[in-house]
């Protein structure tokens, strides 16, 4: 049985909220959460395979490599938490390493590849159970009863924590803190800062798949809004904003032009550009001080020897 935390309607109204007011203002943007429909959520497993997308790979082998030491931060008989499911390979990996896991309780917002998930987790681990909860985990929400109050452990892999700005991601993490409780233990994945001759073509590699991926959310838009973009006019770009620490993606208008969506018109000067997602990059003491305002410190981390990508293992601060 799957427990809802939303439903279509409201995604509906969100998204159009979202897309309205992100294309009137002065620098245009559309939250980058919505980059995932079904083409987008292939398009991104396509990333995740490119030779350039360095994050996935990396990743996936420090879980391998530091699976004891992981295994010994997260103690027996853990009840994984997975903030915004997907796919759920990596899970796979830290479910094998941990030491008689409980319970596996992916939550995210799509349901349909929840399902998917879940049937193989069940194939894979039956002594574990295995029970999803369909909710956005950017915005509040509780956990259900059923959720076993003791040994919680957070997994939030894959750098999404990046894709956040400063005050969603603290937001998140206090959200998180208060799922846990005092006694939960939390495993992050983090993107780390790193020369931009890497960083650039990871998200905007030879064979354009990025690109696809990032102009997939103007189809999107004429799609589910009624818009009419002609996705010939835009181009995909990737840029380094130091302020931020993040690498950015645009969609560049090529010309002038005006584009409808839901019946309201949008005018772009040639080279006017919609940000559609920043990409925070962290080193070690940037990371740490975000987790101390969500209420978290850093116990652990385990990096690969590039120092290209980071495990974080957090426990509570006591509050
Ligand atoms: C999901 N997220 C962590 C990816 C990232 O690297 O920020 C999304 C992505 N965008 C372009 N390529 C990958």
């Amino acid at each position: 049985m799957l427990d809802v935390v939303s439903d279509h309607n409201w995604q509906y109204e969100a998204f159009r909220g979202d897309v309205l007011s992100g294309l009137s203002q002065a620098q245009k943007s559309i939250p980058s959460r919505w980059l995932y429909d079904d083409l987008g959520s292939e398009l991104f497993e396509r990333i995740t395979r490119l030779e350039e997308y360095y994050p996935t790979r990396t990743e996936t082998a420090l879980l391998t490599a530091h699976a004891e030491a992981i295994a010994s931060f997260s103690g027996d008989g853990a009840v994984v938490l997975e903030y915004g499911a997907g796919a759920g390979i990596k899970t796979e990996i830290l479910i094998a390493a941990l030491r008689a896991p409980r319970f596996y309780v992916p939550i995210d917002i799509a349901a349909d590849f929840l399902e998917q998930t879940v049937a193989r987790f069940r194939a894979r681990f039956p002594a574990v159970t295995t029970r999803p909860i369909v909710a956005d985990f950017t915005a509040p929400f509780e956990l259900p009863a059923w959720v076993p109050e003791e040994r919680r452990l957070a997994f939030f892999p894959g750098s999404t924590i990046g894709n956040l700005d400063a005050s969603e991601a603290r937001q998140f993490l206090r959200r998180m803190r208060h799922h846990l409780g005092c006694r939960g233990r939390a495993i992050i994945g983090a993107d780390l800062k790193k020369p931009l001759d890497v960083l650039i073509p990871a998200y905007d590699d030879a064979a354009g798949v990025t690109a696809q991926f990032n102009l997939n959310l103007l189809r999107r838009v004429n799609r589910e809004l009624g818009g009419d973009f002609a996705l010939e006019r835009f181009v995909h770009s990737a840029r380094w904003n130091p302020a931020e620490s993040a690498v950015e993606m645009h969609l560049v208008s090529r010309n002038p032009q005006t584009v409808m969506v839901a019946g309201r018109r949008f005018h772009f000067a040639a080279g006017e550009s919609i940000h559609t997602e920043s990409s925070r990059k962290y080193d070690a003491a940037g990371f740490e001080a975000l987790a101390r305002s969500g209420g978290w410190r850093v116990s652990d981390s385990w990096s690969d020897s590039g120092g290209r990508f980071a495990l974080f293992g957090l426990r509570p601060v006591a509050s």
